[in-house]
Order: C-alpha cells, then sequence, then structure tokens
C-alpha cells in the first residue's frame, strides 16, 4: 500500500505498511482497484452521455465509489471487492450500449482492464496508487484533484440522498478522474484542472446548502444541551441529515432518545430536527475521542459517514456498533439502502437500544450554534455596527477538522489567545477544539459562530461574500478576516480549493501541510496564494493578526 491523502500520513510522507486511521494493507489496494475501475466507468459513461445514454446508476456508482475511499469511511475488504464487482459490470454495460449504438472508441488501458480474482487486486492496487506516477509534481497534482473530487463526491451523494443533483458535478468529476490518467497533460494544465475543481466544488457546496435548507429549514441559533436524560438513548454520529430524520420519525414512540455525536451535532440547528421531543441533546466530542466515548455511551451507536475509528479489540461497543451508507467496518452490523419511497429500517437498532442502560453522563451544560449564512445575514446590521464601532476588529476563519494529533491543541490555545473584540467563524469538527470554552459575546453576538458541519463550509464563504458586499470592499482579501484553517481529511480539501478558486489569499492551513504537496507545488501556493502554515500561538498571533 502507498496512502498520503490524509493529515496523518506515516512520517508526514505516507503510510506502507498499515495506515494511521487503522486502514490495512489490503483495502488501502482494494481501494486503489476501485478507483481505477470508476475510471473506466467515467470513460464510457462521458460517450455515453454524449450519445444520449445517461446512467444514474452510473453516477450514484462513482460518487459514492469515491466517497468510500475517503479517510475513516470504510475499512472492510469485502465490501471492496463487492464495489469492484459492480463498477465493472456497469462499465462494461455502457461499453456495450455504445457499441451497440455503432459508437468504436479508442480505449485506453484503465478502460479495458477486467482480469484477476480479488487475490490479485489485492496486489495490483499498488501499481495503481499515487505511485503510478513518477514525476513528483505531475503526481502532486494529480493526487491534490483526486481528492478534491473524493471531498467533492462526499457532498455530492448527501445532496443526492436528498433529491438534489447537478450534472455539472458529475460531468466534472468524471473528466478529473481521466485527468488523473491523461498522460499529455502539462503541469500548468493540471493546475487549471485543480482550480475548475475548487469552482465546482463551490457548486457542489452550494447545491447540499440548499438540499438541506430547503429539506430541514435554516439552522438557527440553537441551545444545545450535553448532558444525558435518564432513558436509553441511540448516538448518532457522521454528516448524514436523512439517516438522522428516518431514525427519528422511527424511535419517536420507543421510549428512547437520540443523542448526536461529532459532526451531527448542528443537525440539533434545524427548525425540522427540533419538532422532535426525544431528540436529547450532543454527547461527547469530536470523532477522534469516538473510543472511550461510545464505550460510555452504553447504547447503540449509528455511523452514517465518516468518521469511524477502528473499535479495539476488547471495546465493549463493537456489539453496539451499526453502519449505514457508504460507511463500513468488518463485523459491525449495517443497515441497508431504503427502498424508493420507504424509510431506511432502523427497528434492529432501535429494539437494542431497548435494552440497554441509559447513557453515562459525560459532561453537563449547553453550547450554542446556528450561524449558517441565513442566521448571519439576519443580524447582519448588529455584525455591522459592531464592525463600525470597533468592537469587532476581525474575524478568524478556525474552520475543518480536528484530529488526534496532540499538536492541535494549538487550535484551543489560539483561540482562546485571541483579542476580545476577535470572532470566530467555525465549521467542522475543529470547532470541538474551542466551542467550549467560555469566550464570551460582543454585544449579544457570540465570539465563536458555529456554522455548522464541515459539508455547511459554504456558509463561511457565503458569509465572507456577504460581508464584502455589506462593506462595499472589492475584493475579498480586504475584508478583516484572517483564515487559521485545521485540515485532516478529503473534504477539508475541496473546501481549501473553493476558497482558492474564489482568490482568497493568506490562509494558514495546519497542524502540518499536506504530503502530497511536492517542494514545487507547494512553491507554486504559496507564491500564488500565499498560503502558510502555523508555528507557535504566540507567533501567529502576531503575524496573522497584525497582517489583519
Ligand atoms: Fe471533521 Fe473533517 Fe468528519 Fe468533516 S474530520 S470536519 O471533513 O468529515 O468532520
Ligand atoms: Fe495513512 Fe491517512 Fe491514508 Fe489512512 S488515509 S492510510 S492515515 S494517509
Amino acid at each position: 500500500m502507498f496512502c498520503f491523502q490524509c493529515q496523518e500520513a506515516a512520517r508526514g510522507t505516507g503510510c506502507e505498511i498499515r495506515g494511521v486511521c487503522g486502514k490495512t494493507d489490503e483495502v488501502s489496494n482494494l481501494q486503489d482497484v476501485l478507483i481505477h475501475v470508476l475510471k473506466g466507468v467515467a470513460f464510457y459513461h462521458r460517450a455515453a452521455r454524449e450519445a444520449g445514454i445517461e446512467s444514474q446508476k452510473a453516477e450514484d456508482l462513482i460518487i459514492e465509489g469515491l466517497f468510500t475511499t475517503v479517510t475513516n469511511v470504510n475499512f472492510d475488504p469485502d465490501d471492496f471487492v463487492k464495489r469492484i464487482h459492480q463498477a465493472l459490470h456497469v462499465r462494461e454495460t455502457l461499453r456495450k450500449s455504445l457499441h451497440e449504438s455503432g459508437i468504436r472508441l479508442q480505449e485506453p488501458d484503465f478502460a479495458r482492464w477486467h482480469e484477476g480474482s480479488p487475490t490479485e487486486w489485492k496486489r495490483k492496487g499498488y501499481t495503481w496508487g499515487p505511485r503510478r506516477t513518477e514525476d513528483p509534481d505531475v503526481r502532486s497534482l494529480k493526487e491534490l484533484l483526486l481528492y478534491g473530487i473524493k471531498g467533492m463526491a462526499a457532498y455530492t451523494h448527501h445532496a443526492a440522498v436528498l433529491g438534489y443533483r447537478d450534472e455539472r458535478i458529475i460531468s466534472f468529476i468524471e473528466r478529473a478522474l481521466l485527468a488523473t490518467e491523461d498522460t499529455t497533460l502539462s503541469p500548468n494544465e493540471l493546475i487549471d484542472m485543480v482550480m475548475e475543481c475548487g469552482r465546482t466544488g463551490l457548486l457542489a457546496m452550494e447545491l447540499l446548502d440548499e438540499a438541506n435548507t430547503s429539506t430541514y429549514g435554516n439552522p438557527e441559533v440553537s441551545t444545545v444541551n450535553l448532558g444525558v436524560r435518564n432513558r436509553p438513548g441511540i448516538l448518532v454520529s457522521g454528516h448524514d441529515l436523512k439517516d438522522l430524520e428516518d431514525l427519528l420519525e422511527q424511535s419517536k414512540d420507543a421510549g428512547i432518545d437520540i443523542y448526536t455525536h461529532g459532526e451531527m451535532l448542528p443537525a440539533h440547528y434545524y427548525p425540522f430536527f427540533k419538532r422532535y421531543p426525544h431528540f436529547a441533546g450532543n454527547y461527547g466530542n469530536a470523532w477522534w475521542k469516538q473510543v472511550e466515548e461510545f464505550e460510555a455511551f452504553g447504547g447503540p451507536i449509528l455511523m452514517t459517514t465518516n468518521c469511524l475509528v477502528p473499535p479495539p479489540a476488547n471495546a465493549t461497543y463493537r456489539s453496539r456498533l451499526y453502519t449505514t451508507g457508504p460507511v463500513r467496518y468488518p463485523g459491525a452490523r449495517h443497515i441497508p439502502e431504503r427502498t424508493p419511497g420507504a424509510r431506511k429500517d432502523f427497528s434492529r437498532l432501535i429494539e437494542h437500544a431497548k435494552t440497554c442502560p441509559p447513557p453515562t453522563q459525560l459532561e453537563e451544560g449547553t453550547i450554542v450554534g446556528g450561524f449558517a449564512h441565513h442566521q448571519v445575514a439576519a443580524v447582519a446590521d448588529k455584525v455591522l455596527e459592531a464592525i463600525k464601532t470597533g468592537k469587532i476588529t476581525r474575524f478568524v476563519v478556525m474552520a475543518g477538522c480536528d484530529g488526534r494529533s496532540p499538536s492541535r491543541s494549538y487550535y484551543t490555545e489560539f483561540a482562546r489567545s485571541l483579542p476580545q473584540d476577535a470572532v470566530i467563524l467555525t465549521a467542522g469538527c475543529a470547532k470541538y477544539r474551542y466551542n467550549k470554552l467560555p469566550l464570551g459575546e460582543i454585544d449579544g453576538i457570540p465570539r465563536v459562530l458555529d456554522a455548522g458541519q464541515c459539508n455547511d463550509s459554504y456558509s463561511l464563504i457565503k458569509t465572507a461574500l456577504t460581508l464584502k458586499e455589506a462593506l462595499g470592499l472589492t475584493s475579498v482579501n480586504d475584508l478583516p478576516i484572517v483564515y487559521n484553517i485545521a485540515w485532516y481529511e478529503q473534504k477539508a480539501v475541496i473546501v481549501l480549493l473553493a476558497l482558492l478558486s474564489l482568490g482568497v489569499k493568506r490562509i494558514h492551513l495546519g497542524p502540518s501541510l499536506p504530503a502530497f504537496l511536492s517542494e514545487r507545488v507547494r512553491d507554486i501556493l504559496i507564491r500564488e496564494f500565499e498560503i502558510g502554515t502555523i508555528a507557535t500561538v504566540d507567533d501567529d498571533l502576531d503575524r496573522m493578526l497584525g497582517a489583519a
């Protein structure tokens, strides 16, 4: 195996024996085989679309296939073997349809491959992984593009679950997959493609925002309980709001409560979910704390998407762990997809919960969130007044991911050390590093404005653009905003590319720069976008706020 797609890449260069995330050599190679076969599906589907032969099955396969290879989503080798078989089948069906329509294509190697057994695939994947590209800069750009579309696929999948699709997004994803196999593209052409990836990522985020807000209402300022009640409960993690909806609906009279964990916290901000009295609160913190927190919870846990940590061998919650959607773990019970027009069937999970004790309390109190773009626009006058009177002098975007690296305590210290006139704009699980700190308010505006999941990063972009308009500025770079973003996996990569595509400069990315950036590609990002990383809290406060 060779994988360097996330911030935890071993030694800052790449995982070669086993992923720091827990991904095995076998799964890593199978993921590379799946990506390879999806390139073949993309090849025929592009041609088929031009010939008027649309296949939603091919689109869904590509989107969900990419999503399953995002960090901490799917650890199950058997599931990857199944997906590779499905992808080969869809690819051959498309090829036959084209042939039957009299369309003959110059078929590249990656579109023709169909041999071997799963045992061979486990070896073969390595030769199709990142190291297939020799030139380090071309490899870096192609992998940056691939990780961008993986993140985009996650957002696109969530929107599709709610019935929202945009052909421009899938069409770009297919083109980008093919570009990663195109040996004629120059580094400059690949850079253009990476920027296009950012622009298309913005479309995907906008589409998801529309899907979420049209279905569940606009997030509003909300107070979320951190304590527990005295009935058994189910803990829901991940990002899929439709799964949460189905579970809440089916469990409403079951005598149990539903709690959120990690990135499901922002579900509490939507008016739709507030109608369920048994939607009890948020339990615990960001994904990487799940081993101890799932253990303490005592009831069933539902992982709807990433971020799953492989449960230790002695974890009692192994028998309480359920997965659904693209997420899988060997041995965990999987809730199958919903059939058209029906809800997912969570009855097993609900019955299981009834046999469990109430959760063990981890903490008490409340937190406030729900500052997505619509809510920020509603208090825009107040915010602008605070800016004009100097009560707010800058915004600090501290969005992105949390993770287990001890170096991430930097973000807690940074938030704590910010001057009192600075307001943090956040989205994603990075918020758990400071959302429980007593940072106070400025004229009733909390100093941490949480827009929601990483999936809601669009809100931060929209807020920045709204401020730009309201303050009559010509460039986003003239705003009193500094960016100190933490990344971990590929959904953060597409958010970064979306910001770059808007021309946002001086983003600080930490806790370390991606291992997949070659020296030259890193230099280009520094030169063109003044991207920086982080140092010490004191130095960065001087550097970043001095420049704001
Ligand atoms: Fe956290 Fe980052 Fe889990 Fe998001 S690790 S913000 O992209 O997927 O959440
Ligand atoms: Fe390593 Fe991250 Fe890849 Fe896991 S996803 S194998 S931790 S680089």
